[in-house]
């Protein structure tokens, strides 16, 4: 790992993200009969922006309403957290949560953060070293779905903070995996501090991941922009078009750009066509009942020991513990 630093800010560089095995990736999507992009190519500087304008919509009651379930028990999830901690954020750590955890937790003994986009983690890593002056903040540009260290830091115990349910866009394999790194991470008596979206009416979550404004919509089809400029692909955003659809039996959400014609796009060397309303996955965003993630949580090595809920159950906050 290499380092570069400014007083309470130390940035490590783990590996930058692995663009090559990311273009294979996009051709092998492409290339399945069921074809598919990795959601990961979502988050490009304009599809960051659309994500933060959907956590604001009325339709996405997921960002607020863990929000409000942080406010209301914040005593009880600080003193869970406890005193002296390492914190590690998967993800930059801008949000509203991250300081209200830091607000409250008694003397941390560091803050991570891990992001695969170096220019979201600065940013975000300068404004918690500024907001914080007394904390060592240590962001590490990393893709934290693969292997990667953590510097030696002196703490009481590590916790993990991993907020908005993006474990959820994981499938149930790849999150016990990921809860199983993460429980290797933390080690024995550390913990996970996690947010999980719960099952629910399938028209509120129909709705959430289809708003009336069409943020969602212009969020999944920037998807062929990024892969457009990074691969040099030939897509024409106005030849597909969004669709969500909660998908009962799996229990989630899955998002698709469907083909509006027949067609032939180049990526490189490479043509693929797809034929009209064939459908490509961009994103699947499993929901958990607080059983089913219970079970989940157990096979990745960890005991669940808090859920707190808002009064509609519409979204929980939980603490693991290895
Ligand atoms: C980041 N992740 C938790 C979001 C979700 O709800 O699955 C991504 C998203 N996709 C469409 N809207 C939001």
């Amino acid at each position: 790992m290499s380092e570069s630093q400014t007083e309470n800010l130390t940035v490590l560089r783990a590996h930058a993200p692995d663009i090559e095995g990311i273009r294979r990736e996009v051709l092998d999507g492409l290339r399945k009969p069921e074809k598919s992009l990795p959601s990961k190519l979502f988050y490009d500087e304009r599809g960051s922006e659309l994500f933060e304008e959907i956590s604001e919509l009325d339709e996405y009651y997921l960002t607020r309403t863990e929000t409000a379930i942080f406010i209301d028990r914040i005593d009880e999830i600080a003193s869970r957290v406890g005193s002296g901690v390492i914190l590690i954020e998967f993800g930059s750590g801008n949000s509203q949560k991250t300081r209200i955890l830091l607000d409250h937790i008694l003397d941390p003994a560091g803050y991570v953060a891990i992001d695969i986009s170096q220019e979201k983690l600065t940013d975000s890593a300068a404004a918690i070293a500024a907001a914080y002056p007394g904390l060592n903040v240590l962001p590490i540009w990393a893709d934290y779905t693969h292997d990667f260290d953590l510097p030696a830091l002196e703490g009481s115990r590590t916790v993990a903070f991993f907020p908005g349910s993006t474990i959820g866009n994981f499938h149930p394999h790849e999150a016990e995996a990921f809860l199983r790194r993460v429980a290797e991470l933390v080690g024995e008596g550390g913990g996970l501090l996690i947010g999980v979206d719960i099952k629910k009416d399938a028209r509120i979550l129909n709705l959430a991941y289809d708003d009336a404004r069409g943020v969602t919509a212009a969020f999944n089809l920037n998807i062929l922009a990024h892969i457009n400029r990074e691969f040099g692909a030939g897509f024409r955003l106005d030849r597909f078009r969004h669709q969500a659809t909660y998908n009962e039996e799996q229990g989630r959400i899955e998002m698709y750009l469907v083909s509006l014609e027949d067609q032939t796009v180049s990526l490189g060397e490479t043509e693929f066509s797809f034929g009209r309303d064939e459908r490509v996955l961009t994103e699947v965003s499993y929901k958990y009942t607080v059983d089913e993630f219970e079970r989940l949580a157990v096979g990745g090595g960890f005991h669940v020991k808090d859920v707190w809920t808002d009064p509609n159950q519409l979204f929980s906050v939980q603490y693991l513990e290895v």
